[in-house]
């Protein structure tokens, strides 16, 4: 099992590339912000409550998204390996990430982490704003929030996995297949060690 983080703030292309690298490397992709937001449009207790945070830039308390992955994980017990996009986002998510992963005997095998300047993430942000419906996406003061919320809760969780030389920096600005690219050249070579 080969598992990954895509790591960066919001707007850095987490999304927008976890969904090219899934279909490449046969991997699951786990979003939390879509698990969450799907619970949003179903309506479920959990989901309405998690809209009051996002919409106002906040996180979801930790151990709401920690039993939503796994679930996940445990729902998917034969796939190639997982690729975690938005989570962890807290010390403890990531705490919690490790005993989970133990259990499987699958650690993570890199952060790839997305370098992205904040001008270019609210401007990236209030463009999807535009069309994309979602609420989080259309308020400058929300935009910053969340880099805030970044910033403060989820940069350090970086230093979690520096310490066992697994974060790789990747320039989060350029075209979606340059930065495709250059992720994949990184994977390739951690897939090329492990073998
Ligand atoms: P997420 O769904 O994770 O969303 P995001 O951080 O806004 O960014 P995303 O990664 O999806 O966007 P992308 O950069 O691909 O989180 C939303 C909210 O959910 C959080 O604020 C929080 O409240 C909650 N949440 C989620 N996970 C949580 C957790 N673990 N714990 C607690 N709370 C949690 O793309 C952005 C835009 O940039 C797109 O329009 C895209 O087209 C564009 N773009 C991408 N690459 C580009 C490029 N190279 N050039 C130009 N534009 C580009």
């Amino acid at each position: 099992m080969f598992n990954l983080i895509l790591f960066g703030p919001p707007g850095s292309g987490k999304g927008t590339q976890s969904e090219k690298l899934t279909a490449k490397y046969n991997l699951k992709h786990l979003s939390t912000g879509d698990l969450l937001r799907s619970e949003i449009q179903n309506k479920t207790p959990l989901g309405n409550e998690a809209k009051k945070l996002m919409d106002k830039g906040h996180l979801v308390p930790d151990e709401v998204v920690i039993g939503m992955i796994s679930t996940a994980l445990d729902s998917n017990p034969k796939c190639d390996g997982f690729l975690f996009d938005g989570f962890p986002r807290t010390s403890a998510q990531a705490e919690a990430l490790d005993k989970l992963l133990d259990l499987k005997k699958a650690p993570i095998a890199a952060m790839l982490a997305l370098d992205v300047s904040e001008e270019e993430l609210v401007k990236r942000l209030l463009k999807r704003g535009e069309t994309s419906g979602r609420s989080d996406d259309n308020n400058d003061m929300v935009i910053r929030e969340r880099i805030e919320q970044y910033n403060r809760k989820t940069a350090p969780v970086a230093d979690h996995y520096k310490e066992a030389g697994k974060v790789v920096m990747v320039k989060g600005e350029g075209s979606v297949d340059e930065i495709f690219s250059a992720l994949c050249k990184e994977i390739n070579s951690r897939i090329k060690t492990k073998a």
